[in-house]
């Protein structure tokens, strides 16, 4: 049962009315949100990682212009989730503590290999595919400031999406061994990307609670099929065939049947034992020991100028 405060605060939430940063929240909002949206931005700065490994050897200077602002947008995307969760009373340190201890989790997605340029394609086209279908109703969500965050990158999603669909366009007009390039990659991220919308919901933990607070507005499931309908079309468009003998159209529910991903697969992945997840985490973990003596600089920088105006 609710004590008054907390009905009171859900039926703010029924009636579509946003919470904003000096709001009286319960605390598991408040934990929700600072888990979900320091994943998120922890997933944004991760995800620069696979598609980062292409810069130099994108085939084009046009091609490598494109990539560069790519990755350089979701540079972007990491602050601004990283000031959202800043708002509910985590520091940024903190966060980034969690990250480099291997405490927080990020998406499944970015512990997967990018060997070769039709990887970039893919990623554009199904990773961040997936990444508008789940945050496109994340624009509506009842925490202000994630919803206003949201606005923006999914606008910028759209182009990286753009972008992903365009390489693997001119690829598959390309040579035999283009187009070979073209459908291995779907078949390494196909699956991978179906997870990205979490396990399935008799799995999800955090769905039922996270729906009624209006964090999520859909599904796992919900989102996964939307994902399936919307991009096995595009598939088909560029000649390729998706990796899943399960794969039917379903006319009675307008929607395709599909296969079950591999979820024991899914779940040594988040547990930290997927492909790249070391290498991943020693990248990030480099960084920011290599930044050390900026940060001691500006701090140093910070003191001085301090006891100069006390002098
Ligand atoms: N990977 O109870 P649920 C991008 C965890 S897009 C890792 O269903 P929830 C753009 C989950 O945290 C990718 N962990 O959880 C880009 C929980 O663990 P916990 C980032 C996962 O929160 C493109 C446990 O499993 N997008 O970066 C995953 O209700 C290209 C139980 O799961 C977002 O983060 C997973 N796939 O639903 C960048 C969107 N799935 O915390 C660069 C915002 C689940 O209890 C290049 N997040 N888990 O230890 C969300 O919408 C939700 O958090 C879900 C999970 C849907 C991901």
């Amino acid at each position: 049962e609710l004590d008054p405060v907390e009905r009171a605060f859900q039926e703010r939430i029924d009636a579509g009315q946003k919470v904003e940063p000096k709001e009286w929240m319960p605390e598991g909002y408040r934990k929700t949100l600072v888990r979900q949206i320091s994943q998120h931005a922890h997933s944004e700065i991760v995800g620069q990682l696979p598609e980062g490994n292409w810069i130099t050897r994108a085939p084009t200077l046009e091609r490598k212009a494109i990539l560069l602002a790519k990755v350089q947008d979701e540079a972007g995307h990491g602050l601004y989730l990283y000031c959202a969760a800043e708002t509910l009373g985590i520091s940024r340190d903190e966060m980034y503590e969690q990250l480099h201890s291997g405490k927080a989790k990020y998406s499944s997605i970015f512990n997967y290999p990018t060997l070769s340029w039709a990887d970039i394609g893919a990623i554009g086209w199904l990773v961040d595919g997936a990444a508008i279908m789940n945050q496109v109703p994340l624009q509506r969500c009842s925490y202000g400031p994630y919803a206003r965050a949201m606005v923006r990158i999914c606008k910028e999603e759209s182009f990286h999406q753009r972008q992903g669909f365009d390489i693997l366009m001119k690829m598959v007009k390309g040579t035999p061994a283009q187009r070979e390039m073209v459908q291995d990659a779907l078949n390494r991220w196909w699956w991978p990307s179906l997870m990205m919308f979490g396990p399935s919901d008799d799995a999800s933990v955090h769905s039922a609670q996270s729906m009624a607070w209006k964090i999520k507005q859909n599904s796992n499931d919900e989102l996964r099929q939307r994902f399936v309908d919307q991009t096995v079309p595009q598939a088909e468009y560029l000649g390729l065939t998706v990796p899943d003998p399960d794969l039917t159209w379903n006319e009675e529910k307008g929607g395709y049947d599909f296969g079950e991903p591999d979820w024991t697969e899914f779940f040594a992945v988040i547990a930290g034992n997927g492909p790249c997840n070391a290498e991943r985490l020693n990248a990030r973990q480099k960084a920011w020991n290599d930044g050390a003596w900026f940060r001691d600089g500006l701090v140093a920088h910070a003191e001085k100028m301090t006891s100069r105006r006390a002098a």
